[in-house]
């Protein structure tokens, strides 16, 4: 059940060869490795991601806002490859001292802002717009209740389940039980409040669905860690017809694509920075025209 051949040392030390998935990128240090500065486009906003669950939040976002006839939301959508440790240059980290995607760069006004944190870019984008999220009210407290639930949560799903079911060198029991427990425990929260309504904060979609769907919706779709069969995600009933239908909205299936760099190569829009890229600059057209 556990390892006890380890004992903590008095003092952590940082050991290089710890494996796993992100050994290669994790440190415990903050701040640039290199300089190198971001590219900008012509848009007001410039996104700078990766279609991580918590990349998706943002590409949706924008998506939904330029389908609600939103032109002041056209965005240039720069990849960040944090595989390779581009968080840890110079330019991003102006951006998002945290060295994680996403960071918004909102050039629409005098002096650009800068966004980082998915639910404070969210929350930027909504007030800035006036859609997705309810301007008073218990309305408005509901949708930031659940917004803020997802930004507590996810990170013992992906951190904790996903990290160590999927990504870490070992297998170890102990971290797998407490994690899938506390994931079920999250799915079956979300299935009890959508069995009575149609969207997590009440009838209408907000940018709690948006924040919530990337990772739980994409958990119970059988798109994440491939855990569908061992979480037994069919039996979330509700949360699966949820999911479904916010699958199914067009600039949900755009926001999916944007920024992606892996899966099929028709689904990778890498680099986003019009409309029409996403009829004419997949990664299959791409690669067919070299
Ligand atoms: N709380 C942050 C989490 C962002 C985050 O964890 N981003 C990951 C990808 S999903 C990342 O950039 N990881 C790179 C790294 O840890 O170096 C948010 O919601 O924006």
């Amino acid at each position: 059940m556990s390892d006890t051949t380890y004992t903590p040392p008095k003092v952590w030390t940082w050991d290089q060869e710890s494996g796993g998935k992100f050994a290669s990128i994790n440190r415990p240090i903050a701040g640039a490795t290199h300089d190198k500065e971001l590219p900008v486009g012509d848009h007001p906003f410039q996104l700078y991601s990766l279609a991580t669950p918590n990349g998706v939040k943002v590409t949706v976002m924008l998506e939904e806002l330029l389908a609600a006839g939103e032109t002041g939301a056209e965005y240039d959508a720069w990849l960040i490859n944090i595989g390779e440790g581009d968080q840890f240059g110079s330019g991003f980290v102006e951006i998002n001292p945290n060295s994680k995607i996403p960071a918004l760069h909102d050039r629409s006004g005098g002096e650009p802002v800068r966004v980082f944190e998915s639910a404070s870019i969210l929350m930027h984008l909504a007030e800035k717009f006036g859609h997705f999220l309810p301007k008073e009210g218990a309305a408005r407290t509901e949708v930031l209740n659940w917004l803020f639930w997802q930004m507590g949560s996810a990170p013992y799903l992906g951190g904790g389940f996903g990290h160590f079911y999927a990504y870490a060198p070992e297998k170890f029991e102990y971290a797998i039980n407490r994690f899938s427990m506390e994931a079920k425990r999250q799915l079956d929260v979300l299935n009890l409040e959508l069995a009575t309504k149609t969207f997590i904060a009440g009838e209408d979609y907000s940018i709690a669905d948006i924040a919530i769907w990337p990772w739980y919706g994409q958990l119970v779709l059988g798109r994440l860690y491939d855990a569908a069969e061992f979480l037994d995600v069919a039996s979330y009933e509700h949360v699966v017809r949820w999911a479904k239908a916010i699958d199914a909205r067009p600039a949900v299936q755009r926001g999916r694509m944007v920024n992606r760099a892996f899966g099929e190569l028709s689904s990778q829009l890498r680099e986003r920075h019009a409309a029409t890229d996403f009829e004419t600059r997949t990664q299959d057209k791409l690669e067919a025209a070299e």
